[in-house]
């Protein structure tokens, strides 16, 4: 046990005053046809829960995370358990990875997949323990300073051979442990100056790459999705997949909208100037919703914080979003977030994950309700109505030209303006989020 003086964290309503309680996520509780758990997915981020430790520009870690290991392997031993008490505690039943948050990197591409095949087993067999699975694994190629200059984008053909073979090998344990999804995150696929850049050339090659990942995948029995993950800057100044509708361009680009959805974070999306459900909205209306990375930034900061979820606001709008999407396949809610600098104890972790999961199962109630209740839906249906009869029904059904467009509106005179109503509905919202807490 490495959490001893945590217990299991129970579901107490409302009113507990007890911080180590969900007050709103009440796992079986059944909203719109299905437990809570399985609308929300939550997952644990290997990265940020297991391995982060506070460190950042101006100062050292102020948590510990070996978990009384003391060699490398052992370290990375020691997590493993970790993490899945942490899970079982919590009640969360996915968790996502990087290849080198679970194992050790070594002086070789060799010793370094010796590492990961040491750990895997100790991965699988507590996930056969405990019933919890894998939402997505991914590549780290962004950290090592091999990768300084981009990975399937480098400009050395040495370096993108490396990744490919680091992804080959992620890959291969996502599959292993039976990983609902692979995720691409450019973290170094961009450029900080265009004077020394081949765009073009980056951008084919970094296509090329996920070809032959997909192709790979595919062919040693992965069934799950790829996902490419937005972010618009941080660590380059130009990200090449800067939002949702850039991604997609360049998937249609390269023909990889087929095998590719999109893997959306709520920072990254504040980070590109839209709001969270902006991107979900791209996403969903373009067939290619997939996953959620479930954090927060900071409004005043222009940089990518990772903090865990707690704008109701936000949540409430993701999860109408999901809720009209049908709910997540083979996606999830993973927390990529991780507690403050100066929240450095284990209880704080602990802390962080139920404000963050409580923060989503209000969101849940509330969007059901706003749903079923179906006044806004209504509004904007209304809104469009002009769409339904006449010269709009021609126009929607694409059955008009420009002449007869001008005869109309020769004899129509000028069009009435009609209110947006953006308070109003603003109002509504709140008054969905206020209410909700009122009938708990
Ligand atoms: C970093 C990204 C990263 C991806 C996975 O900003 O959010 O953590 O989710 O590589
Ligand atoms: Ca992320
Ligand atoms: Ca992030």
């Amino acid at each position: 046990m490495y959490f001893n003086n945590i217990e299991k964290i129970k579901f107490e309503g409302v009113n507990s005053k007890n911080p180590l309680a969900f007050k709103y996520y009440d796992a079986d509780r059944i909203i719109a046809g299905k437990k809570m758990s399985e609308h929300l997915k939550f997952a644990m981020s290997y990265w940020h829960t297991m391995c982060a430790d506070g460190t950042d520009m101006f100062g050292r870690g102020t948590i510990n995370k070996s978990f009384g290991g003391k060699t490398a392997i052992e370290i990375y031993e020691h997590k493993v358990y970790a993490a899945f008490e942490l899970m079982e505690k919590l009640g969360m039943q996915y968790f996502c990875f990087h290849d080198r948050d679970i194992a050790p990197e070594g002086a070789t591409l060799k010793e370094t997949n010796e590492n990961l095949e040491r750990i895997v087993p100790i991965i699988k067999s507590e996930m056969k323990r405990t019933g919890i699975k894998l939402l997505w694994g991914t590549a780290n190629c962004f950290n090592h300073p091999r990768y300084m200059c981009g990975a399937g984008t480098a400009p050395s053909a040495d370096v993108f051979a490396y990744a490919a073979a680091q992804i080959k090998k992620a890959i291969e344990i996502t599959v292993e442990l039976g990983g609902q999804g692979y995720v691409f995150w450019g973290g170094r696929e961009g450029y900080d100056t265009i004077l020394n850049t081949d765009m073009a050339k980056e951008q084919d090659n970094m296509a090329y790459l996920m070809r032959m990942a997909v192709d790979y995948g595919r062919s040693i029995g992965f069934t799950g999705d790829f996902y490419i993950e937005p972010k618009p800057k941080e660590p380059t100044k130009h990200q090449y997949d800067f939002d949702v509708s850039t991604v997609l361009a360049f998937l249609r680009k390269y023909d990889l909208d087929k095998d590719f959805k999109m893997n959306i974070e709520a920072n990254h999306a504040t980070l590109a100037g839209h709001t969270f459900q902006h991107e979900l909205r791209v996403a969903r209306d373009n067939g290619v919703f997939g996953s959620i990375d479930a954090n927060q930034g900071d409004m005043l900061l222009g940089w990518d914080t990772d903090q865990f979820p707690t704008d109701l606001y936000s949540t409430t709008m993701c999860m109408y979003e999901v809720l009209k999407q049908g709910g997540f396949t083979n996606g999830g809610l993973n927390f990529d977030a991780k507690a403050r600098r100066a929240s450095n104890t284990y209880e704080d972790v602990f802390l962080s994950y139920i404000a963050g999961m409580d923060a989503f199962a209000y969101g849940l109630i509330v969007a059901d309700k706003i749903i079923s209740d179906g006044v806004m839906d209504k509004f904007v249906e209304n809104r469009y109505s002009s769409y339904t009869e006449g010269i709009g029904k021609k126009i929607a059904d694409k059955q008009t030209s420009l002449a007869e467009l001008e005869q109309y509106t020769l004899t129509n005179g000028e069009p009435t303006a009609e209110s947006g109503k953006q308070e109003y509905l603003e109002a509504l919202v709140n008054q969905y989020i206020i209410s909700a807490g009122r009938e708990l």
